[in-house]
């Protein structure tokens, strides 16, 4: 079985009537988002709080009660994606371009679950390219500095123009390599002038649900 589906539905055991929900983004927390639709057409009574577009719609779809994040002060489960995840449950997350709402999300989230298959628990983060989201004016100079931290920045496009996030930003997908010290990696893209906001996610993953080829699930 898919190892994201496993992980994915076996992520929503942890789901309680009346809970505020976090409704991640990715290929992943689909099926947690499938599952749920399910149990809300069986009474499951949940408040989802989207953090992309796409997401959003896939819940409108499903007929997951939705509620928007300005109206809210704190959520009590989040379930999403990741890109990699090592084992200091620090994340890189932003493959899908929704970084940014999925990282305000997780921060008033009283307990967070993120969803993969084995393939994204590594021993170091940095393999997978690290996006940054930035602001597009001077998105050029904005480049330099980060490349300052040691990466190549690449601007991500799609259709060959600019990515441009649901918040109107662009994305560098940053080559790293290796990223030995998420926190203050963290701290030191945050601090760029330009930079909105970047995907390492560190403190903001509670359990790591891994579903695996072999049809098992750990629980970290
Ligand atoms: C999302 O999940 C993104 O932050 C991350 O890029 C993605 C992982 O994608 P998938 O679950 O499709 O592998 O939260």
């Amino acid at each position: 079985m898919d190892g994201k589906k496993l992980a994915g539905e076996k992520a929503v055991e942890s789901v309680k009537d009346g809970m505020i929900l976090g409704l991640g983004t990715g290929s992943t927390v689909y099926w947690s988002i499938l599952k749920l639709g399910e149990l809300v057409k069986k009474g499951l009574d949940i408040k989802g709080v989207p953090t992309s577009k796409s997401t959003e719609k896939l819940a409108k779809e499903l007929g997951i009660p939705l509620v928007s994040f300005s109206s809210i002060n704190q959520i009590d489960l989040t379930i999403d994606g990741a890109d990699e995840v090592n084992p200091n449950f620090e994340l890189i997350k932003g493959g899908g371009g929704a970084l940014l709402r999925e990282k305000m999300v997780a921060s008033i989230s009283k307990s967070s679950i993120i969803v993969i298959d084995e393939t994204k628990y590594v021993p170091n983060l940095g393999e997978f390219p690290l996006p940054v989201e930035i602001v597009q004016f001077g998105w050029e100079v904005t480049s330099k500095q980060i490349s300052t931290l040691g990466c190549k920045p690449e601007l991500r496009t799609k259709n060959n123009s600019p990515f441009v996030t649901d918040n109107g930003n662009y994305i560098f997908d940053c080559y790293f390599e290796k990223i030995d010290d998420a926190v203050k990696l963290n701290t030191r893209l945050n601090m760029i002038p330009g930079v909105v906001e970047n995907g390492l996610f560190v403190h903001l993953a509670d359990t790591i649900v891994v579903g695996k080829r072999d049809s098992s699930v750990d629980i970290l």
